[in-house]
């Protein structure tokens, strides 16, 4: 009786411990934000698609960290965050990142790093990196902005003048995105003149709107907006006066409707849900470094919201659907300079 007892509960112990995951080994992951998550559409879409991958996989657990906006305390945040030894895997996001990990890991060699949004030179069996073609990315959204400022809509004036505000200058901004951006506004004229300014920092909401002010009382009706919380301030200023706002990295044109007029979206949400996943279950590659582009779907434009379709011209969103259609289909694409 005893012994059927024993051999019962071994029978329910083995079919029930796999399924609540007695026997899988926990798994830590730690997310170091650099900056602050809340109004930086790239760091939240990482910390949605983590939190999916740890309801799906209930081995994983998730500790968040976020480094703040003074950039010099990150080197030593993220050192002290790999020196706990804790985590299996760091993930993190934007292109400064390997630089300050690579640093950390020297003396921590065993440190494993996710850094999206990024890239590192393969060969580091520790890193992985994934970069998105920004130079797409900003092409699209140059093209659209040409096609808006020389466009009938409601907002557009006669002058061919373009706007973009920046939170700050790195190499990807410099190298990729405005030349993008520029590219992409002089395909639809020539003539169109870009005022191209830089607040400082990702959070200065007012610094964002004055500049966004005296762009448009030099003419500008339609500005790129790249900077993080502050480009609140750009939006305000823009709806206050009745012209428009292209966003990056993601679907927000609910935050003012018929203001934001177009989204050049990075599907972060995947590419973190993939490699963390992949990682987790031990067939990330580690060692090398991903790029990702609009034919495979990771840079996009978002027109399919009705607030795009609702608020941009007929004319104007045919022309972008006969730009997005060839990026989709990959008959069109645009190298990414080496960095
Ligand atoms: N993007 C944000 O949305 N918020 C930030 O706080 C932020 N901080 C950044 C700091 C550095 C040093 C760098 C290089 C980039 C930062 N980004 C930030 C930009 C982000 O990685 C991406 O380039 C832009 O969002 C455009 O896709």
């Amino acid at each position: 009786m005893k012994s059927q007892v024993s051999l019962a509960c071994i029978v329910l112990f083995g079919i029930l411990a796999p399924v609540v995951g007695l026997f899988a080994t926990p798994v830590n992951v730690g997310i170091y934000i650099p900056g602050v998550t809340a109004g930086s559409p790239l760091y939240q879409s990482l910390v949605d698609a983590a939190q999916k991958v740890a309801k799906e996989l209930p081995e994983i657990s998730i500790k968040i960290l976020e480094g703040g906006f003074n950039q010099a305390e990150w080197p030593e945040k993220v050192t002290s965050m790999v020196a706990t030894a804790r985590y299996e895997f760091i993930l993190t996001s934007n292109p400064s990142m390997p630089s300050i990990c690579l640093e950390a890991s020297k003396s921590f060699p065993n440190q494993k790093f996710i850094i999206m949004d990024s890239y590192l030179a393969p060969g580091n069996s520790r890193f992985y990196t994934l970069l998105y073609n920004q130079m797409e990315q900003g092409y699209i959204a140059g093209y659209l902005a040409g096609l808006v400022t020389t466009s009938g809509m409601s907002g557009a004036n006669s002058a061919k003048k373009i706007g973009a505000i920046v939170a700050q200058e790195y190499p990807a901004l410099n190298k990729e995105i405005m030349p993008g951006f520029s590219k992409g506004a002089q395909t639809i004229d020539s003539k169109i003149i870009i005022d191209y300014r830089v607040i400082g920092n990702w959070y200065d909401a007012n610094k964002a709107s004055d500049l966004a002010n005296s762009m448009m009382d030099d003419g500008v009706d339609v500005i790129l907006s790249i900077a993080g919380g502050a480009s609140q301030g750009i939006i305000k200023a823009a709806q206050a006066r009745g012209k428009y706002v292209i966003c990056f990295d993601s679907d927000v044109y609910s935050i003012a409707p018929g203001t934001i007029i177009g989204c050049v979206t990075l599907d972060q949400g995947r590419a973190v849900y993939e490699s963390l996943k992949r990682a987790v279950l031990g067939k990330l590659a580690f060692g090398t470094a991903d790029f990702v582009n609009a034919k495979n779907g990771f840079v996009d434009l978002a027109d399919a919201n009705p607030l795009y379709t609702n608020n941009v011209s007929t004319a104007v969103r045919a022309r972008m659907a006969e730009l997005m259609k060839k990026f989709r289909n990959g008959s069109f694409s645009l190298p990414i300079p080496q960095m």
